[in-house]
């Protein structure tokens, strides 16, 4: 193993569970990382939990969240065993989004799921996290957005929003702990196969597999890669955002598909 300076650093990964967070957790892992793995699927999280000590992380301490509930996001921070509670690094990866529709004929409730956890969550997990950082001289922020964030793409506009949010609360927390050794950076992909379009078509996998036809979309290690580089830079480096996507995909609106013959 390489030296980052990973080794024994406590890592809260938001949305731990599956996909991106699952995949950032191993990468983490492999560097010798303590890990603070939250979700509220509880079962996902302990497999997740025990292939990360298999993978080499020094410890792991999972726990239940809902990073749309404010008291609980604060409750589970402040009461963290005293082990854990000098969090390193924060990956506010826990996100989705639900329904591919108009916006003036979109499901209510779709927007609020999506706002509640896209934008709502990573205001109140940052929140009840960056104090600590800026108090003890050290931290970084890692926010998930996305392309999405970047070009709005058809029945996708409350989605859309939301990282676009994302993006503007990163630059704005970058801008609130200046003068602070806190970093601040947006990881913002194109298209990553996870779990995410079977969560937005409410479990519709053969809607979901259409969304990567024809093309080789990101993985999650691709995304963990891109997280784990960002926050091993020398510590006078702040990557602001970095975006990514599938040698496939131009930008939201633009994707090359091989046809089958
Ligand atoms: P997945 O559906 O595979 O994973 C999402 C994770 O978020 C799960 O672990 C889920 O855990 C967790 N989560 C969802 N809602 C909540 C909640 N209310 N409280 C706590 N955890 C929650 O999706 P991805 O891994 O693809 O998505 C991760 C992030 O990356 C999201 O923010 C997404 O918007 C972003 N992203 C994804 C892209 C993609 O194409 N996949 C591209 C660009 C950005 P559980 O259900 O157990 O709570
Ligand atoms: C998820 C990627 O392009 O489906 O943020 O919106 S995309």
């Amino acid at each position: 193993m390489a030296n980052t300076g990973l080794k024994g650093k406590i890592v809260l990964i938001t949305g731990a569970s599956a996909g991106i967070g699952a995949s950032t957790a191993m990468a983490f892992a492999a560097e010798g990382a303590r890990l603070l793995l939250a979700a509220r699927r509880a079962g996902k999280l302990a497999e997740v939990a025990s292939m990360a000590l298999e993978r080499g992380a020094q410890a792991v301490h999972s726990f239940h969240l809902d990073v749309r509930n404010r008291h609980a996001v604060q409750r589970a921070i402040d009461e963290l065993p005293a082990e854990w509670a000098e969090i390193e690094v924060l990956v506010n990866n826990a996100g989705l989004s639900r329904g591919m529709e108009k916006l003036y004929t979109g499901k209510i409730e779709d927007w609020d799921e999506m706002i509640d956890t896209n934008v709502k969550g990573v205001l109140y997990v940052t929140r009840a996290v960056v104090p600590g950082m800026v108090v003890r001289g050290r931290g970084h922020v890692v926010n998930l957005g996305s392309m999405a964030g970047e070009l709005v793409y058809p029945n996708a506009a409350v989605y859309s929003a939301t990282k676009a949010a994302v993006r503007t609360l990163n630059d704005g927390l970058r801008e609130d702990v200046l003068g602070t050794p806190v970093r601040v950076t947006s990881i913002d992909p194109g298209l990553v196969e996870t779990e995410f379009s079977q969560v937005r078509f409410h479990g519709d996998a053969g809607r979901a597999a259409k969304v990567y036809q024809g093309l080789t979309p990101l993985k999650g290690e691709d995304i963990a890669d891109a997280i784990v580089w960002a926050v091993t830079r020398p510590a006078h480096v702040n990557i602001a955002r970095i975006s990514l996507a599938s040698v496939h995909q131009a930008n939201t609106l633009l994707m090359h598909r091989e046809t089958a013959s």
